[in-house]
């Protein structure tokens, strides 16, 4: 799932997309080069990140989601948003995915995703994008961020969304430190043995730049690691900057794979 973010603010590539053609555009050149799908977003969530009007969000995102499903029928449109406004535009347009890096914290939320026969992302975050590494001690990150995914899952199956669209995703970079990320990578199957699909969000993140000194617009290869950490899985989806390079890397794995 290559990321499209129309926002002036987005920690990697804020403000290369903004307007309606850019974004398209990229959308395009990462739909060449062999997304599944696009995940559109109008609001930054990186840390520290001011929160923005529902309209503001909408009238970024709504467009590029009403045209990308104009474009390419086939192609699963994700809306990144946390909010129902936001959520039910993006729905209308024509969106498959909501993901919600709050979980379904706005009630209205996952009863208009249930109604609309679409997926949903919940995304493990703590506090809110202004404060959330404000304090990212857990007495175990992974028991701890697992515990509230499964019970976030809960509250969507009750809200009468069908468990195979339900995923699930650690919400690398939301409220944790480095350890945290790596502990949460390296727990990625037994989140997947809760029975959901799963959604990895490490592109780029700044615990690669803590690891490696890369700064952002060159960790490409420590994203494809984070990869591989998950691609073992039965049932994922990659949300990614760098859509040509994943594909390449997933493309030699497979192929390796199969040769055995
Ligand atoms: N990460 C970001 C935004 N949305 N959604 C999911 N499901 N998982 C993630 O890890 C995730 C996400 C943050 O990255 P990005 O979109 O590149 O930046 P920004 O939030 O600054 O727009």
């Amino acid at each position: 799932m290559g990321i499209c973010n129309v926002t002036p603010d987005s920690f990697s590539d804020g403000g290369r997309f903004v307007d309606l053609e850019q974004a398209l555009a990229h959308a395009e050149a990462m739909i060449a080069a062999g997304a599944d799908a696009i995940d559109v977003g109008g609001e930054s969530t990186r840390p520290g990140a001011e929160p923005v009007a529902a309209a503001t969000e909408r009238e970024r995102a709504v467009p590029v989601i009403a045209e990308l499903v104009r474009r390419h029928p086939d192609l699963v449109v994700s809306v990144d948003t946390s909010k129902p406004a936001v959520a039910e535009a993006a729905l209308a347009a024509g969106a498959r995915i909501v993901n919600d890096v709050s979980a379904g914290r706005d009630p209205a939320l996952l009863p208009l995703v249930a109604r609309s026969g679409a997926a949903v992302v919940l995304m493990h975050m703590r506090g809110e994008p202004r404060t959330m590494q404000a304090d990212t001690r857990y007495a175990d990150v992974v028991a701890e961020v697992h515990a509230e995914l499964r019970e976030r899952a809960a509250a969507a199956l009750a809200a009468g969304i069908p468990a195979e669209l339900v995923m699930l995703d650690p919400g690398i970079g939301f409220g944790k430190d480095s350890q945290g990320n790596l502990r949460l990578l390296a727990a990625l199957p037994d989140l997947a043995a809760l029975g959901h699909p799963v959604v990895v969000g490490a592109s780029r993140k700044r615990f690669i730049g803590a690891l490696t000194g890369a700064e952002v617009g060159d960790r490409v290869p420590g994203s494809l690691a984070a990869v591989a950490a998950a691609v073992t899985l039965p049932r994922v989806l990659l949300r990614v900057h760098d859509v040509a390079e994943t594909v390449q890397f997933l493309t030699v794995l497979t192929a390796v794979a199969g040769a055995a």
